[in-house]
């Protein structure tokens, strides 16, 4: 898969008022690099018309686009990929579904996750939660930057860190060895959501001419 640094998430309850096509193109306009809709509480139909939204708007900027959870729309909007969570379809039976050439993201919370992954066959894991987080349902407890090490140290695929991180703390996150970050509320709440992605995009450079 093409290489990505700053991922959005989509989050419409970070926005109320704001439209989210809006959002997520002055995300890309600030850098974001690989966009995913993240939608747990709309009907399919109105899942499939913001995706049908995403793909349009993420073609245009040449960014990929992920879908969570569904992978019927995944493939009915022609979706870069889908992300799936430790409870979801089992990673061989949702590659039997969308084929070899989607990417195929999966939500991990503990070195043996990640190695189940890498082993088979996941394109990129989410590396989380980091810190805590307001953003997810029954959440799991932070896993800390000390799981980024591990992860760091041992697993070959790209991984990307994501749960709570902000400008504050993104700096532990990349010193704990994260090349990739991912975010929700940051992003998708701030008021102006482009100059925060120029703000992480600086920090993401910077960091990598420091390495
Ligand atoms: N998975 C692990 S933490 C999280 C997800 C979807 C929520 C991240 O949102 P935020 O607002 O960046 O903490
Ligand atoms: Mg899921």
């Amino acid at each position: 898969m093409k290489d990505f640094q700053l991922y959005a998430i989509t989050g419409e309850a970070f926005h109320p008022g704001r439209d989210l096509i809006e959002v997520m193109e002055e995300a890309i306009r600030g850098g974001v690099d690989i966009v995913q809709l993240r939608d747990k509480t709309s009907s399919k139909r109105d899942v499939l018309q913001k995706a049908q939204a995403l793909r349009e708007l993420t073609k245009k900027y040449g960014v990929p686009f992920i879908v969570n959870d569904h992978i019927d729309v995944a493939l009915a909007v022609d979706a870069d990929g889908i992300h799936l969570g430790q409870d979801d379809l089992p990673l061989a039976e949702a590659r039997n579904i969308v084929g070899p050439d989607k990417i195929i993201g999966i939500s991990t919370h503990q070195i043996e996750e990640a190695r189940a992954a890498e082993a088979e066959g996941a394109d990129y894991i989410g590396v989380g939660p980091i810190f805590e987080t307001k953003s997810k349902a029954d959440v799991v407890d932070p896993v800390t930057t000390a799981y980024i090490q591990q992860v760091a140290a041992e697993i070959t695929i790209p991984f990307v860190a994501i749960g709570g991180i902000k400008l504050h703390n993104v700096e532990q996150v990349l010193a704990a060895g994260a090349r990739r970050i991912c975010m929700i509320s940051e992003i998708v709440g701030a008021t102006d959501v482009k100059a925060v992605c120029e703000q992480f995009t600086d920090i993401l450079e910077r960091h990598k001419e420091e390495a």
